[in-house]
């Protein structure tokens, strides 16, 4: 449903919605709103996002949900809740962990409109940077970072009480947002979908296998059967690589657009990063072969990033659940302290998850409808499919079997999941 006195912004319509709204005129500085640059630059398959700019000042965007998808257009209508759900979750994130969030300025919900902190460059978003060669080392630990700072503090382990915790999850639902992602991840690449595409016909045969794969059925209702069920914490709920924005200059990471958030379990968003290193892993082969360039050092990278996000998310988790645990103590509360051996089987357990649904979505960007520019971007369509058959035999490995593949995984580290 559009609210009352909803219209579709377009750049000189954004530049009046900010001078008609004191508190982002006033980040606009004190040059005359015809000084004031305005341009569309959403490259994400939903929103559009402006970035607007006045000498002097530091700038703001300004994101508007409209009410379908733009990549597919009206025929594809989409909740304008989404763009509530988005500014809450920053909100959320912020609180927790603002060093790797945007500031939410303003959130307009009849105009479906959320003004935030711009990004300014050199901040650009990682994927394009990961796949062309770039090896920020800061990034896996500032991905851990977030993961353990936003997962943990919103996850009943940290709750004051469960009631309270219930309370969260069930107004955090984000219904219609979740069944899209049902559709695209966990449904249509299983079946006959008319929104599903891969590279053809290199690919036409691995694909019509998934459809008959039964191992690979039982594997994915598993995880769906989790995604619907579970409300572990609260997620981002599409943490690809072009969800961060990177400067490599000042060594910062943020990570935007939380229009899918919910609760959840912890492990969708840990395995939405780690497919995505995976995949500009497998990628760097095509890469290799259309520049001619030595990409051993991305591979290397792309490996010891994967290793990164989970030691340092497991690490710092259990640290402040540890501290959480020794303030419920202080505090007299009511409570079954965690044992460190508990806390051990969790993480594996959560590790297994995390695996899982790291495959779920490295087949769906093989097969569904949403790509990765890492492989896209890969003109030759005999050196891409020779990446992307990598990432569907991968992903189909973890979908079926990631608890097999964690024992592997402790016995010869990361390096097993792509040998
Ligand atoms: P979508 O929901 O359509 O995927 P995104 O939130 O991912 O939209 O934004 C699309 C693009 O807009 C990003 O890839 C990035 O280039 C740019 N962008 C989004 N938020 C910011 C920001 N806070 N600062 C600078 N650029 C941004
Ligand atoms: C219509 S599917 C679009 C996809 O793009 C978003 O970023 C999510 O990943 C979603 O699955
Ligand atoms: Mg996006
Ligand atoms: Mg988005
Ligand atoms: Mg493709």
């Amino acid at each position: 449903v559009v609210p009352a006195g909803y219209r579709d912004l377009d750049e000189q319509g954004v530049k009046q919605y900010i001078a008609e709204h004191p508190r982002l005129a006033s980040l606009m500085g004190k040059a005359p709103v015809e000084s004031w640059t305005c341009h569309e630059v959403g490259d994400g398959n939903i929103n559009f996002v402006y970035i607007v700019e006045a000498p002097g000042s530091h700038g703001v965007v300004v994101k508007q949900a409209r009410p379908y998808v733009r990549c597919v257009g009206e025929s594809w209508p989409l909740t304008l809740n989404r763009m509530r759900r988005e500014a809450s979750a920053l909100r959320e994130e912020f609180a927790v962990c603002p060093e790797h969030t945007p500031e939410v300025y303003v959130y307009d919900e009849k105009m479906s409109v959320m003004a935030m902190q711009y990004l300014r460059p050199p901040h650009t978003i990682a994927r394009k940077l990961l796949y062309t060669g770039s090896t920020p080392d800061f990034f896996g630990p500032h991905v851990a970072e977030f993961l353990a700072k936003t997962i943990f503090m919103t996850s009943r382990l940290a709750s004051a009480n469960d009631e309270a915790f219930r309370k969260l999850a069930s107004e955090n639902a984000n219904t219609e947002m979740c069944a899209l992602t049902e559709q695209v991840i966990f449904t249509e690449p299983y079946i006959v979908a008319s929104n599903n595409r891969w590279t053809t016909p290199q690919l036409d045969a691995d694909a019509a296998e998934l459809r008959e794969d039964v191992a690979l059925h039982a594997g994915i209702a598993a995880l769906k059967r989790k995604f619907v069920e579970a409300n572990e914490a609260l997620l981002h709920g599409d943490l690809h690589t072009g969800s961060f924005m990177l400067d490599l200059e000042h060594q910062t990471t943020y990570a935007i657009d939380p229009e899918f958030a919910f609760y959840g379990p912890m492990g969708f968003d840990i395995g939405a990063v780690i497919s995505n290193l995976l995949i500009c892993f497998f990628s760097q082969d095509g890469w290799e072969q259309v520049t001619g360039e030595d990409r051993s050092k991305s591979r290397e990278f792309l490996l010891e990033a994967v290793k990164a996000v989970w030691d340092g998310f497991s690490s710092r988790f259990v640290e402040l659940w540890k501290q959480r645990e020794a303030e419920r103590k202080a505090a007299g509360e009511a409570h079954v302290p965690a044992s460190d051996a508990y806390m051990r089987k969790y993480m594996r357990e959560l590790r297994a998850d995390a695996l899982g649904f790291s495959g779920a979505k490295m087949v769906r960007r093989i097969v569904g409808i949403a790509h990765n520019a890492d492989l896209e971007e890969i003109q030759d369509a005999d050196a891409r499919a020779k990446c992307e058959r990598c990432v569907l035999a991968l992903g189909r490995r973890l979908v079926t079997n990631a608890r097999d593949v964690v024992a592997d995984d402790d016995e010869n580290g990361v390096d097993a999941l792509v040998a």
